[in-house]
């Protein structure tokens, strides 16, 4: 104990963090000011995941409010390393390269959400890793959101649970909701959107993430997203397609209807692109190379495979298949695409805390 007169203060030296956690608890209950002084650094893993449904504009972009449910797979070898530790000024790096003020204000403004909801206002260095191309369709934002919300929920003392973790982690970016679970994830709209595990996908599930080009993207998901709102006269029918296809293909999950689920996967992604396609101006993200796996993957059906394609804000595709069949469908697609450039995934978790001290 410290101080006199009629303040006053303790100290309390705690042997590991879930000992702080409960004297913290505990004084906060008694609504005392507590100050957390562990001066600790924290690394959060989130692994990719890609839509089956998608998400495809927002109705509401200042509070990131999408228009349609997505549900997605997360997969196991795709991920982001963040940690966050204390410094003297806020400080972005990825991939080991100091991002300027401009790639850095929008990683801190959201950090910001988490400083106002915590005791803790100190400067932070964030160092963020991804195992795979950023920016290419690969889907580097959700992870990459997702394991910041995850560190910074830990660092921040905050200790949210998931499903109200998403709820912050959309101001990230949307499809980064859906990192924070592992399985198949329903990213639900609403007034308030929310992310959740619908299935755990520990069923004869896999895909094959096929890289076209490891390119950044012209242009950014959120701006093709935009003009898709705003100009595309497809638009209407996406959302009223995306919102019948979120339950048939729900229920095809359930009964582990593999073909189902395949054909609403293809289809959904087939569908948003033809609603940008027809945005002014156009958004086409397809290359030959998009094209020419689009039609190995509907010739593998034929043979009686069972594959389907999806495509995301980019040229590369991804190949849902099963988890009993993959490598004999990598094999075959090796023929025409360098084996270097494809990725086996099975189901991924969820995002965790993997380093603490
Ligand atoms: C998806 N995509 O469902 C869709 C399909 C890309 C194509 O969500 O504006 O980075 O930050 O909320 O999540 C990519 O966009 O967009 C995306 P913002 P996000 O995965």
């Amino acid at each position: 104990m410290t101080g006199g007169g009629r303040g006053g203060c303790v100290i309390a030296l705690c042997q590991n963090e879930k000992s702080k956690d409960e004297v913290i608890k505990r004084w906060k209950d008694e609504n005392l000011w507590v100050l957390d002084l562990n001066l600790h650094k924290i690394t959060a893993r989130a692994h990719a995941n890609i839509a089956l449904v998608k998400y495809w504009g927002k109705q509401d972009e200042k509070n990131v409010i999408p228009y349609n449910s997505s549900l997605s797979l997360t997969l196991d070898h795709l991920y982001t390393d963040t940690t966050i530790e204390t410094a003297n000024k806020d400080e972005f790096i990825l991939n080991g390269i100091k991002q300027e003020e401009a790639e850095s204000e929008k990683v801190f403004k959201f950090i910001d959400r988490f400083r106002e909801l915590s005791e803790r206002k100190n400067k932070i260095r964030i160092s963020s890793f991804n195992n795979f191309p950023t920016a290419a369709g690969l889907a580097s934002s959700a992870s990459g959101f997702a394991a910041l919300a995850t560190a910074a929920n830990r660092y921040f003392n905050i200790n949210l649970p998931r499903k109200e973790l998403s709820v912050i982690t959309r101001f990230g970016s949307g499809s980064a909701t859906r990192s924070l679970f592992g399985g198949f994830v329903v990213w639900q709209k609403g007034e308030i959107p929310y992310a959740f595990e619908y299935d755990s996908a520990d069923w004869d599930i896999a895909m094959i993430v096929v890289m076209i080009s490891k390119e950044v993207k012209k242009v950014s998901s959120k701006e093709a997203m935009r003009r898709t709102v705003d100009s595309s006269p497809y638009y209407p029918a996406w959302v009223e397609s995306a919102q019948s296809d979120i339950e048939s293909i729900k229920r095809a999950i359930k009964r582990h209807d593999f073909v189902t689920v395949g054909e609403i996967t293809e289809r959904s992604a087939l569908r948003m692109h033809a609603s940008m396609m027809a945005a002014k101006p156009p958004v086409l993200y397809w290359q030959p190379d998009t094209i020419k796996v689009l039609q190995q993957v509907e010739s593998l059906r034929s043979e009686g495979f069972e594959c389907y394609a999806t495509m995301d804000a980019g040229p590369n595709v991804k190949i849902l298949t099963r988890k009993s069949q993959v490598q004999t469908i990598f094999e075959k697609m090796s023929k025409e695409i360098n084996k270097d450039n494809m990725i086996i995934c099975l189901p991924g978790e969820g995002a965790t805390i993997i380093d603490e001290n």
